[in-house]
């Protein structure tokens, strides 16, 4: 059995934290142990003024994470697995409100709460080994951490009703085509290319990046009209900022 500061590892590379699922042996499903230490590490990169972007990867090169742990799931009853449930909501919805944004680096299988909680993630990058689905039907179950809802958000009922009722996977080309991924590149570079952007984002306003992300994520989740006026909340916010003054002061006189 892994020490559960194992089963996820976390790596600061300047404003960049890594967190990595470690259990490569079970192509890195989530248990128990990696929804704590993952949640630490989230916590950890979210308290952390240098981190201005997190990456999710998985360790090994077959799976990001190939979903729950079935072997945890196979034995609970309705009430369990309601609360397993329930657990990893609490991950997804961190992922999800967290103040920096996380970019998931996808290699091999990305399944069931695998896919979940990229979909939880702001962007996602893959590599043209992955493979993506929501297999839960294949077990006689149904995706428990949001998949039907963020996956029919992203890219539609009809494809995704496809997903979840066939239990198919798509390769990373269908998955770029159907905007569930930001880019497909070779494996050798997903890790450059991940960091690539994430350097990108960091190098802009860090309060910006907060507010789009959260003018976006809780956004979609209300109507119109109430989501254009937060959207003009947190576009007031940003004139309180020292990046704003210095951003049009450099427009304005030509500065760098
Ligand atoms: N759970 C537990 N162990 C797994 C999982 C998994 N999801 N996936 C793979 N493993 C283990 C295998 O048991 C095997 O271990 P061992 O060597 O001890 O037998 C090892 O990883 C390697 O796997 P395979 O030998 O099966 O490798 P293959 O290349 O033959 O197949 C596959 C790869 C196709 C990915 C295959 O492993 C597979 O189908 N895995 C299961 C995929 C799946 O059904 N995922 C969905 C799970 S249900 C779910 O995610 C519900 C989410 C609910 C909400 C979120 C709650 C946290």
């Amino acid at each position: 059995m892994k020490d559960l500061k194992e089963t996820v590892l976390y790596r600061k590379e300047e404003n960049i934290a890594w967190i990595t699922f470690n259990r490569p042996e079970a192509l890195n499903a989530l248990n128990t142990d990696v929804n704590l230490a993952l949640t630490d590490c989230l916590s950890r990169a979210e308290a952390d003024p240098e981190v201005r972007v997190i990456i999710l990867k998985g360790s090994g090169d077959r799976a990001f994470v190939a979903g729950a742990d079935i072997k945890e799931m196979m034995s609970m009853g309705a009430m369990e697995a309601r609360e397993y449930a329930l657990k990893a909501k609490r991950v997804t919805d961190t992922l999800w409100n967290l103040k920096k944004p996380v970019i998931a680096a996808i290699q091999g299988f990305c399944l069931g709460g695998g896919l979940e909680y990229a979909l939880a993630c702001d962007l996602r990058i893959a590599s043209e080994s992955a493979k993506l689905g929501l297999p839960e039907i294949n077990l006689g179950i149904m995706p428990g951490s949001a998949g039907t809802q963020r996956l029919a958000r992203l890219v539609g009922l009809t494809k995704a009703k496809e997903l979840c009722l066939t239990g198919g996977m798509i390769d990373a080309g269908q998955a770029l085509t159907l905007g569930i991924l930001n880019a497909v590149c070779p494996q050798e570079k997903l890790f450059t290319e991940a960091a690539a952007l994430a350097k990108k984002i960091a190098s802009k306003s860090p309060h910006a990046v907060t507010l789009i992300k959260a003018s976006m994520n809780r956004g979609t989740e209300m109507d119109l009209e109430s989501a254009a006026l937060f959207e003009i909340d947190c576009f007031g916010l940003c004139f309180s900022t020292e990046e704003q003054k210095k951003g049009m002061d450099a427009f304005v006189n030509k500065k760098k």
